[in-house]
């Protein structure tokens, strides 16, 4: 396999988000975001650890990005701080976290690495969650405040742009499931968190192209190849509905397909968040959709789970071969998401955001022998090049993640990492003692 396998327009890069990464939670002026205070609680990520240093980031944005351009990475992805930039939610603009994002944009251009800015990466302001959220209607009107601030600020510089990271993952974990922040665990909130999500991707595209035209915009959507665990018809059914709710209520209404319903008549509940007019709201025809795939789900029928009456086996039930975060690896899947999305005639160019994996990392010879995580991107890579050869629409891959990070309610105990970690973040880390840092130095030495 060779790069230039995949063609001249592939674009290839890594990937990362603000609360994973930045730490600096609340200086120079930045507000709080519900990631910060959903780690203050006790017992909601693991062993109670916290991005508030995460990989410091804000710090060594300069020693990071020189490390993508000593690694020939010619993209970068990252996530802007809403709260850095707007530390009320809406308002009063910080001038420092402006600064921040400039420079670190900057710094990418005058080393020849191209930005790619997601607005959203799950890290809302928590101003704006003491006021309801994603499932206060209202942020409609807040999202659009901070788009404008966000393209008013990096137009001239940023051409790649993505409105939303994986709205299926912030809705459901954190409004229906809980296990994310802001923790809250209602269908309704969950329900019209995902409405005003879907909302917002198109209000992000439209706000972004009204004063730069010229940009490309695309948003993220989390996807898994969905098969059933036998093949008795409720099996079936379960992987039908699990596809549904996991792969196509976010894209489709999008692409002016409406809600899944009639797949999974539960969404039907959804309807009355749906206001006159959303449904021309709704529809936005993206430059490009970026999706991230890790994994296959394999999905059985179960009678307890409410409304869906399906479940996820997870991989070391099944005794399948998978990665630290219990994820079977299982590569066919990226190509088959390729394949699907595909063949909806209104999605025009796709790119891989994410795909990457976390392994136990085993030394040899004092190094980092990164055989698995390396064998994993090599198989991952050969189903994308499968794709691209028969003419699939992907045009572009990156990596999850730079370096090591904060992965949310795993906290730090997961290394999705190319880079375990940077020397000076090292350095500060162990002067402020981040409680991480001893098992960091107990599992790797
Ligand atoms: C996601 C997020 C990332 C994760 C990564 C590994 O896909 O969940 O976009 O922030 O850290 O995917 O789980």
């Amino acid at each position: 396999m060779k790069n230039s396998d995949f063609g001249e327009s592939f674009v290839w890069g890594v990937s990362s988000s603000a609360l994973q990464t930045e730490g600096a939670f609340n200086n120079d002026g930045k507000g709080l975001s519900i990631w910060d205070e959903f780690s203050k609680k006790k017992n909601k990520i693991l062993n109670n650890d916290s991005p508030a240093i995460a990989c410091d980031f804000y710090n060594n944005y300069k020693e990071d990005i020189a490390l993508i351009k000593q690694l020939g990475i010619p993209n970068f992805r990252f996530s802007l701080s809403w709260s850095r930039i707007l530390p009320n939610g809406t308002g009063k603009i910080n001038q420092q976290g402006i600064e921040f994002y400039n420079n670190v944009i900057d710094t990418c251009i005058e080393s020849g690495i191209e930005p790619w800015i997601t607005l959203y990466h799950w890290d809302l302001p928590l101003e704006l969650e003491k006021k309801g959220g994603w499932a206060n209607r209202e942020i409609l009107k807040w999202f659009e405040e901070y788009v404008t601030v966000c393209i008013y600020s990096f137009k001239r510089k940023v051409k790649h742009w993505m409105v939303l990271n994986e709205p299926m993952v912030f809705t459901g974990g954190g409004y229906f499931l809980g296990i994310h922040a802001p923790g809250k665990k209602s269908l309704s909130k969950f329900l019209s968190a995902m409405h005003h999500a879907v909302l917002c991707q198109a209000i992000g595209y439209n706000t972004i192209k009204k004063t730069h035209s010229a940009a490309l915009v695309g948003t993220t959507f989390s996807c898994s190849y969905i098969t059933p665990n036998s093949t008795s018809k409720k099996d079936a059914i379960a992987a039908i509905k699990m596809d549904a709710l996991l792969n196509r209520s976010f894209i489709e209404p999008s692409l002016g397909l409406g809600y899944p319903m009639e797949t999974f008549p539960f969404l039907k509940k959804i309807k009355k968040h749906i206001k006159n007019g959303d449904n021309e709201l709704m529809k936005v025809e993206f430059d490009f959709i970026g999706i991230q795939n890790y994994t296959r789900e394999v999905v059985a029928h179960c009678f307890y789970i409410p409304y869906l009456k399906a479940k996820i086996i997870p991989a070391n039930k099944r005794k399948v071969y998978h990665t630290k975060m219990n994820w079977e690896v299982y590569p066919e899947s990226i190509y088959k998401m390729i394949k699907k999305y595909s063949k909806h005639n209104g999605v025009k160019k796709i790119i891989i955001t994410e795909n990457g994996a976390s392994f136990k990392d085993e030394l040899t010879n004092n190094r980092i022998d990164d055989k698995e995580r390396k064998q994993y991107i090599k198989s991952n890579l050969e189903q994308v090049l499968k794709a691209k050869t028969e003419g699939l629409k992907v045009d572009g891959y990156f990596v999850w993640s730079l370096t090591d990070n904060f992965e949310w309610a795993e906290g730090y105990s997961q290394r999705f990492g190319i880079i375990h970690i940077n020397y000076n973040t090292l350095k500060r880390t162990i002067k402020e003692s981040g409680k991480w840092y001893s098992s960091f130095i107990k599992e790797s030495s």
